[in-house]
């Protein structure tokens, strides 16, 4: 009877072992990659890595796991940009902003009222456009996995309410790194001073900078209501967000999992957008109920008018023929 039971004993700790070792053959089987974001986890870019890290996991049965960092915790978007082109971090989620700076061929996608609304520019990003576009990556060693979303851009300033054109002379408002917005911006009367986002909210809070643009989405995620008094719903640029990886590390994955990784980033884009959906429909109220003004309805035309003078500029840069390819499309 003893002797049993110390076979019983023996032979239950050895599959004890046994499953120990397994467990640990799995996890180490299992690869850890990282992604980032500069908007905090509480916002249309939190859920947009959230939900592909959850997704990656799931479609490869736990072998690969994705770390999310928020918050420009790993750096800001172009030096998350840059990493990842290195290959020294894996992957990450960026608004169009320091893009250019890369593949100067997506800078068409920001040139102001190019996108009529949120149906027009998604449409574009999910059509052929968007798929040529994000085939530019690859020889600049990214995968681009899919166009996401960061929304159309609004302006917020201490200085006064933004209602006509005139209102922007001379206003020194942080921009993106993109030379696209730079130049729009200065056409408009603005003092662009672009600037890494991890910086803005401290730049306006001291007065560096009168003001900043960005969607509501960003905008609501980041309380720049506790530190900008107006907001004038603009919408002057559509700014996509993308899921880049580094290109190397894409290409090491099996087809199964390369397509896992897509699919990951594609049902991610979906949240991303549900996200920006809600927010654009609560943030209005929920700003002006934090103490900000806002201006709802300009006068679209006297902005695009004031952008005339170099819109000619645009035509010779990107050629007439693309961007009114991209205005026509569905
Ligand atoms: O999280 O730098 C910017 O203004 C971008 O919109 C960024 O994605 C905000």
């Amino acid at each position: 009877m003893n002797i049993s039971r110390r076979t019983t004993t023996v032979g239950l700790m050895l599959s004890v072992m046994a499953a120990g070792l397994a467990l640990g053959a799995s996890a180490s089987a299992q690869t850890v990659m990282r992604i980032s974001i500069s908007s905090p986890q509480n916002s249309h870019q939190g859920v947009a890595i959230d939900t592909f890290a959850k997704e990656v996991e799931r479609l490869t049965n736990g072998r690969y796991v994705i770390k999310t960092f928020y918050a420009s915790s790993l750096g800001a978007e172009r030096e998350a940009m840059e990493s990842v082109q290195m290959g020294t971090q894996e992957l990450t989620w960026t608004s169009s902003g320091p893009v250019p700076n890369f593949v100067p061929e997506v800078k068409i996608l920001d040139v102001p009222y190019l996108f009529t609304d949120y149906a027009h520019a998604r449409g574009v990003l999910d059509g052929p456009i968007g798929d040529e576009m994000l085939e530019k990556f690859e020889p600049k060693g990214f995968k681009a996995l899919a166009w996401a979303e960061n929304g159309f851009r609004h302006m917020t300033n201490n200085k006064h309410p933004i209602k006509v054109p005139a209102d922007m002379q001379g206003l020194k408002m942080r921009t993106v790194e993109n030379p696209v917005h730079i130049q729009a911006y200065k056409a408009f009367g603005i003092n662009p001073t672009p600037m890494a986002f991890s910086e803005v909210f401290t730049a306006l809070q001291q007065g560096t900078v009168d003001g900043q643009e960005n969607p509501l989405s960003v905008i609501t995620a980041s309380k720049f209501d506790q530190v900008q008094k107006y907001l004038t719903l603009t919408g002057h640029v559509y700014s996509p967000g993308v899921y880049l990886m580094n290109k190397a590390t894409f290409d090491k994955l099996s087809d199964e999992d390369k397509k896992a990784f897509i699919e990951a980033a594609r049902i991610g884009v979906k949240a991303n957008r549900d996200r920006i959906d809600s927010d654009e429909k609560n943030a209005v109220a929920d700003l002006r109920s934090k103490g900000m003004e806002v201006i709802e309805t300009i006068d679209k035309a006297q902005f695009q008018a004031a952008l005339e003078p170099i819109m000619a500029d645009f035509n010779k840069q990107f050629g007439k023929e693309n961007l009114d390819r991209i205005r026509a499309a569905k």
